[in-house]
C-alpha cells in the first residue's frame, strides 16, 4: 500500500495534541461512506477532527476528506453573505454584497416577471449532488420544485446514477430500490466500474470500504475487479479484469448467457419470487463469450470461467458504479448486473446483494405495487422523456438556447456546479451566459455560480445537525446516527433559504414567513403519521410530541419519519423503539443490525415478483446486439476518475488537499504514447466530436492501451470565478470534450465515459 492509503486508514486530522476543549461526534456529509467524526472545538474553533473510534458503523476510519471540515468552515473564500452580480461576472466590482432581505427581495423582483410573461416552464432548476447528503436538501428541494411548477428539473442524478434508478423501478417497482452488495458476508465480490478506494465507495455505503474489502481476502474470499485501469481497488483485490471502456453490459449479458447455457441459473430465495425469467435466455442468446470477447477486450475463457465461479461461489456478489452507468448502456448493464444476481441466487440473501431497511423508513406492507414508468411527459426540444420528474442535464442548454414557447430564461442552481460537471460543458457555460436570470444557492462562487445575479449561501455543514436520509437507505449495515449542530449559523440555515425561494415562487413575496414551509412539511409527515397508526395520534398530536425547544424544522420531521419507522418508538406504543431522543442519546450511532431479506414486502411491482426482463429494458437490448458488430479499429477513448484528495468539483480550494503533485494530469499507455509521440510530461491536445482541451501528459501502463484517462472536476481558471487556492492549479475541464448528445435513452443518463477522442502532442 501506498502512503496516501495509509494515511486514509491514519487516525488524525488536523495534527497537534489536543489540550483541553470540548469533543463532539459528528457524521462525516461529504460523501456517502457516511464516517464518524470527533471534533475537538476550542476557543470557539475546530482544533481537531479526527475518525471517532465508537462509532457504531465507521469504527474510526476517516479519508484526508474527513478532517478539512475546519478548511471549509475557516475557508475566507467561503460567501458569508448574499451577493448580487451587476455586471459582467469577470468584473470584481460588478459583485455587490447584500443582506439577506435585498437579496430575497432582488429575486421576486426579477423572478416573478419571468413567470408571469413566459410561465412556469421558463424557470429551470438544477440540483446538484450535496443535496443528498443534508437534511434541508433532502427534504426542502421537493416543495421549491413544487412552488416552480416547473417541468425542468434537472439534477446530477442524470450525469451519475439515474440507470439504476430505472432498473430498480421496472425490476423493483420502485427508484429507490436498489440492492447493495452484502460486503461484510459476501465471498466473492465482482466490482465493475468502481474504485471505492479513491471514492470510498457508493450506492454501497460502507465506511472503510477498504477495510471491508481487505477482509473478504482475508477471509479466503475473491475479489474481482472489471476497469479499463488497474486502479488501487484492482491492485488490492488482485484480480484484474481489463474492459474496454462502455462494455460492461456486453460483458454482463455473457455471463448470464454462460449461466443460462450451462445450466447454472439457481434463483434461490426468489424462486417463488420472480417473473420473466422464460424470456432471458432469448435475450442473452447473442451475447456467446466468442462474440463479446473481442468487443470486451477480455478473453471467452475468461469470461466462461467468471461465470462459473460467481455460480459457484456460496456468497456472491455483482456491484457496478459510475464506470458502468455513466455510458450509453448504463440502464441495460445496471440491469445487467442484477439479473446475475438473481441468477445466481445471491438477490435478497446475505453475502449477496440486499435492500436494506432504514430507520426513516417504515417495513413495506406487501402485495403488489403501482409499479414504475418513465415518459409520463417529454422535454421540449428532444422529446428525452421525463425520468422520476426530471430531464437529462444533457439537454439543458438545448432548453436554453432554442428559442419558441416553453424556453428556459432563468435557472436556480442548488449545491451543483453543471459547468464542470455535466456533458459538453463548453456549451452549457455559454448557455447559463445567456440566460436573464440565474440563482444560486452555494457557499462559493465557481464556475457556475459565476453566473448568478444572485447567490445565496447557506452556512457551513458544522452548523447544522446531520442524518444520511439518502444514504442509510444504500447502505451495507442498518444503522442510525444523527448529529446536532456544532456552531452557530452564520446566516440563515440552508432550509429557510430554500424555503424562501419556494414562497417567492409561489408568490407568497419575499417577506413571506418562510416558516409557512416549515409547517406545509411538518403537516404532511404528521398526516401521513397519523393515518398509518389508525387508532393513535391526532395530527396536532404527532406535531406536539415531536416539538422542542430551538429544535430545527428539518429535525422535527425526521423524528416524526423515525418515530413511525420500521424500528420506531410509534409514539410511545413501542417503548423500546427509535426517535430523534434516541439518537441524541447515543452520539456514536445505533447498529440496527446486518442486512435481512425483504422480498417480497419489498417489492413494489404491478405483479408484486421481481421482473427479470422488464419490457423497456428486454427492447433496448437489440441496441446492445447491433453494437457488438460496431467496427472499434483505432479507438482511442476517454474515461474519467476520482482522486482521494478531492470531491467532484469543489473541494480544490482546500490547501491541504490540493497540496502535491499534479493530478490532472492525461493518463496514457505507454504504446499509445510510443505511437502519438507522446513523452511523459509533454503537454497533448485531447480532441472529441464537441471540444478540445490542452492537459499535461503522464505515460502509464495503468490504463489499458486504446484509453486516456481525465479526472473531472478541474477547469477553476474561467474568469469571475473566485477560488484563491484552486486558481492556483486550476487544472482542466474534462467535460468540455463529453458529448452531450450521447446518452442513455431508457434513463437520460449523460455518456461521461468512453469518449472516442484524438490525442495529439502540442507542438511548442
Ligand atoms: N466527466 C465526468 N463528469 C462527472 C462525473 C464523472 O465521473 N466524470 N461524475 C458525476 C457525478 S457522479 C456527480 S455526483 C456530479 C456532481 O455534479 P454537481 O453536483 O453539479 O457538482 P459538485 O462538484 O458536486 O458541486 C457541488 C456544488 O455544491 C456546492 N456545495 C457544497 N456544499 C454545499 C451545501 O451544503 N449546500 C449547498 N447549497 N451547496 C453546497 C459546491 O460549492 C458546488 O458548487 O458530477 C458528475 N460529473
Ligand atoms: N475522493 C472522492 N470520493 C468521491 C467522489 C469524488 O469526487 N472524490 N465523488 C463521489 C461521487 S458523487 C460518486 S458518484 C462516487 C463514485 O464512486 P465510484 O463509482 O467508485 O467512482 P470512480 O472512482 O470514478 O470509479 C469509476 C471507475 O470506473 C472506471 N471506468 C470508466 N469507464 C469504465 C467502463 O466503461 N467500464 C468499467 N468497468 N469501468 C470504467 C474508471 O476507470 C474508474 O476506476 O464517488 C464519491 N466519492
Ligand atoms: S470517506 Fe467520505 S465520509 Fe469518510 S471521512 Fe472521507 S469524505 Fe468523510
Ligand atoms: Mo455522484
Amino acid at each position: 500500500m501506498g502512503v496516501e492509503d495509509q494515511q486514509q486508514r491514519r487516525d488524525t486530522g488536523s495534527g497537534d495534541a489536543v489540550a483541553g476543549g470540548s469533543v463532539h461526534y459528528r457524521t462525516c456529509p461529504l460523501c456517502e461512506a457516511t464516517c464518524g467524526l470527533e471534533v475537538t472545538v476550542r476557543d470557539g474553533r475546530v482544533a481537531r477532527i479526527r475518525g471517532d473510534r465508537d462509532d457504531v458503523f465507521s469504527h474510526g476510519f476517516i479519508c484526508p476528506k474527513g478532517s478539512t471540515l475546519k478548511q471549509l468552515h475557516e475557508d475566507p473564500d467561503r460567501l458569508r453573505r448574499p451577493v448580487v452580480r451587476r455586471g459582467d461576472p469577470a468584473d470584481p466590482t460588478a459583485w455587490e454584497e447584500v443582506d439577506w432581505q435585498e437579496a430575497y427581495a432582488e429575486v421576486e423582483r426579477r423572478l416573478v416577471p419571468i413567470i408571469e410573461q413566459h410561465g412556469r416552464d421558463a424557470v429551470a432548476i438544477y440540483l446538484g449532488n450535496p443535496n443528498a447528503h443534508h437534511l434541508a436538501g433532502a427534504l426542502y428541494a421537493r416543495p421549491l420544485i413544487r412552488s416552480l411548477g416547473t417541468r425542468n428539473v434537472f439534477s446530477a442524478s442524470t450525469v451519475d446514477q439515474m440507470p439504476k434508478h430505472v432498473s430498480a423501478g421496472l425490476m423493483f417497482g420502485g427508484p429507490l430500490l436498489i440492492p447493495v452488495p452484502d460486503l461484510d458476508r459476501t465471498d466473492f465480490l465482482l466490482m465493475l466500474g468502481a474504485n471505492p478506494l479513491e471514492s470510498n465507495g457508493s450506492l454501497c455505503t460502507a465506511p472503510d470500504f477498504p477495510g471491508r474489502l481487505e477482509a473478504i481476502l482475508a477471509r479466503g474470499g475473491r475479489i474481482v475487479v472489471v476497469d479499463p485501469r488497474r486502479t488501487k481497488t484492482a491492485a488490492l483485490a488482485g484480480e484484474h479484469l481489463r474492459i474496454r471502456p462502455g462494455t460492461d453490459a456486453h460483458l454482463l449479458l455473457a455471463l448470464a448467457h454462460v449461466l443460462v447455457d450451462e445450466e447454472l441459473v439457481t434463483l434461490g430465495p426468489l424462486a417463488d419470487h420472480t417473473e420473466g425469467l422464460e424470456r432471458v435466455p432469448e435475450l442473452v442468446a447473442p451475447f456467446t463469450p466468442e462474440r463479446v470477447a473481442p468487443v470486451t477486450g477480455i478473453a471467452a475463457t475468461t469470461i466462461r470461467d467468471l461465470a462459473r465461479d460467481l455460480a459457484a461461489a456460496p456468497r456472491a456478489a455483482v456491484y457496478g458504479r459510475i464506470g458502468t452507468h455513466t455510458v450509453s448502456f448504463g440502464t441495460l448493464a445496471s440491469w445487467g448486473v442484477d439479473l446475475l444476481n438473481a441468477l445466481t441466487g445471491n438477490l435478497d440473501r446475505p453475502g449477496g446483494a440486499m435492500f436494506p431497511l432504514p430507520a426513516h423508513t417504515a417495513t413495506g406492507t406487501g402485495g403488489p405495487g403501482r409499479g414504475y414508468s418513465t415518459g409520463r411527459w417529454a422535454s421540449r426540444v428532444r422529446e428525452y422523456p421525463e425520468v422520476n420528474s426530471e430531464f437529462p442535464v444533457a439537454t439543458l442548454a438545448d432548453e436554453i438556447f432554442e428559442p419558441g414557447e416553453g424556453q428556459i430564461r432563468a435557472l436556480i442552481t442548488v449545491g451543483g456546479n453543471p459547468v464542470l460537471s455535466t456533458p459538453d460543458a463548453g456549451r452549457l457555460d455559454k448557455a447559463l451566459g445567456a440566460l436573464e436570470l440565474v440563482v444560486s444557492v452555494d457557499p462559493y462562487r465557481n464556475e457556475t455560480t459565476r453566473h448568478a445575479d444572485v447567490i445565496l449561501p447557506p452556512p457551513s455543514p458544522l452548523t447544522r445537525s446531520q442524518y444520511d436520509l439518502a444514504f442509510t437507505a444504500l447502505s451495507v449495515r442498518n444503522v442510525a446516527n444523527w448529529s446536532p449542530p456544532l456552531f452557530e449559523p452564520d446566516g440563515p440555515p440552508e432550509h429557510e433559504i430554500l424555503a424562501k425561494l419556494s414562497l417567492i415562487a409561489a408568490g407568497q413575496g419575499a417577506d413571506a414567513d418562510p416558516a409557512i414551509v416549515d409547517e406545509l412539511l411538518l403537516h404532511g409527515v404528521a398526516e401521513r403519521a397519523s393515518e398509518e397508526q389508525r387508532g393513535g395520534l391526532s395530527v396536532d398530536e404527532v406535531k406536539a410530541a415531536v416539538d422542542g425547544p430551538g429544535r430545527a424544522p428539518t429535525d422535527k420531521v425526521l423524528d416524526v419519519m423515525l418515530r413511525t419507522g420500521a424500528y420506531g418508538d410509534r409514539f410511545g406504543a413501542r417503548p423500546d423503539g427509535l426517535s430523534l431522543a434516541v439518537l441524541q442519546a447515543n452520539p456514536h450511532g445505533i447498529d440496527l443490525g446486518p442486512l435481512e431479506p425483504r422480498v417480497p414486502e419489498v417489492l413494489r411491482t404491478r405483479s408484486g415478483k421481481v421482473e427479470l426482463a422488464p419490457a423497456p429494458i428486454a427492447d433496448d437490448v437489440a441496441r446492445l446486439v447491433a453494437d457488438l458488430d460496431r467496427d472499434r479499429t483505432g479507438e482511442v477513448l476517454l474515461v474519467g476518475r476520482r482522486h482521494l484528495r478531492s470531491n467532484n468539483s469543489w473541494m480544490h480550494n482546500v490547501r491541504v488537499l490540493v497540496k502535491g503533485r499534479e493530478r490532472c494530469t492525461l493518463l496514457v499507455h505507454p504504446d499509445d504514447a510510443a505511437r502519438l509521440g507522446l513523452a511523459d510530461g509533454a503537454t497533448a491536445t485531447v480532441r472529441s466530436r464537441v471540444g478540445s482541451l490542452v492537459a499535461p501528459v503522464e505515460v502509464s501502463d495503468e490504463v489499458m492501451a486504446g484509453v486516456v484517462s481525465l479526472p473531472h472536476g478541474w477547469g477553476h481558471d474561467l474568469p469571475g470565478v473566485e477560488l484563491s487556492v484552486a486558481g492556483e492549479r486550476p487544472g482542466v475541464n474534462s467535460n468540455v470534450l463529453t458529448d452531450a448528445d450521447v446518452l442513455d435513452p431508457l434513463s437520460g443518463n449523460a455518456a461521461l465515459n468512453a469518449i472516442p477522442v484524438e490525442v495529439s502532442p502540442v507542438v511548442s
